[in-house]
């Protein structure tokens, strides 16, 4: 069900390291044309340090992990693509759809592909106003029933981080911090929230990784928590204030359900006239390196 491109069906059938990406932080996340040379330039990180990228995306109804060139392009252009979480895989499937895949789609196509290790921007969450709209990324749900390493600069601070870190408890997910005692905050090095476990090395991840498989308890992540360095974050002060503004206009303009992600994002570029974007790219670019460390130290036996 799941076409693993021919690069890709090579390396894992020869054990080497393969790294997952997301596409949804392409098609909805970032703007274009910036984009596709983001996507591009994500691929070529991986495959300079050693191992294969796998971008995952759902074309003309058939889930792929690994694009060629001009499918890169398609998620990067298309003009109304879809944005698919694990829930939308089936429909699109069957009714011959394009999309973008989330955190949520993207981890379940993984895990199925037998990729172990993902990277992407930060994760979806519990958003803010919970009570009133119940609102929780589906990532939480895929995340507490996949066996897949993720790597992320923290959940989007859009979100409600604690009450985001205090579901990832219930639903069992182990998070560890990469380096840090504190969970990143996404555009920010910290998020001020303290985190129960942190490591120091690529291989210490792969250790956990094993560790999870030998124990046998039910499928669930890995989160390892890779803060954006402080030089590269957004300036805190900043942050808060466009984000208080960003809150304010989805709910003026009765932003819900998948689109506000996307709209509180952008906002956030437009706000900061970029700057939100450089935090952001600065931070998928150290997660997507240091999933290429994990996947390298996870291949080694
Ligand atoms: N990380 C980013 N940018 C993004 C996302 C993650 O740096 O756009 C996407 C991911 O695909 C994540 C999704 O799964 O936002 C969460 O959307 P929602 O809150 O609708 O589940
Ligand atoms: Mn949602």
């Amino acid at each position: 069900m799941i076409k693993r491109s021919d690069e890709v069906a090579t390396a894992l059938s020869e054990g080497r390291p393969v790294v997952a990406l997301e596409s949804t932080i392409i098609s909805h996340g970032l703007p274009q044309p910036r984009n596709l040379k983001v996507a591009a330039e994500l691929e070529e990180i991986v495959r300079a340090a050693g191992a294969v990228p796998a971008t995952i995306a759902v074309l003309d109804g058939v889930p792929r992990a690994g694009l060629n060139k001009g499918e890169l392009e398609r998620i990067a252009t298309e003009p109304g693509l879809r944005k698919l979480g694990f829930r939308d895989l089936a429909p699109a499937a069957a009714l011959g759809v394009s999309g973008a895949t989330t955190v949520s789609a993207t981890s379940f196509l993984a895990a199925r592909a037998g990729i172990r290790v993902f990277a992407t921007g930060g994760l979806g969450g519990v958003h803010r106003g919970w009570t009133t709209v119940q609102d929780e990324s589906a990532d939480l749900d895929t995340l507490s029933r996949t066996r897949i390493t993720v790597v992320c600069a923290g959940v989007k601070s859009i979100l409600d981080v604690p009450a985001t870190l205090q579901r990832l408890e219930t639903r069992q997910v182990a998070v560890v911090g990469y380096r840090t005692d504190e969970f990143p905050g996404f555009y920010l090095t910290t998020s001020g929230e303290p985190v129960d476990w942190r490591i120091e090395t690529p291989a210490e991840a792969a250790g956990i990784m094993r560790a999870q498989d030998r124990l046998g308890g039910p499928e669930t992540a890995l989160i390892v928590a890779n803060p954006v360095p402080e030089a590269e974050q957004l300036d805190p002060a900043l942050h808060d204030r466009v984000l208080a503004e960003a809150l304010r206009a989805a709910d003026a303009e009765g932003v819900t359900g998948q689109a506000i992600t996307p709209f509180l994002l952008e906002y956030l570029v437009r706000a900061t006239a970029g700057a939100s974007l450089e935090a952001n790219l600065a931070a998928v670019r150290g997660n997507v390196a240091l999933a290429t460390q994990i996947a390298l130290s996870w291949a080694q036996d």
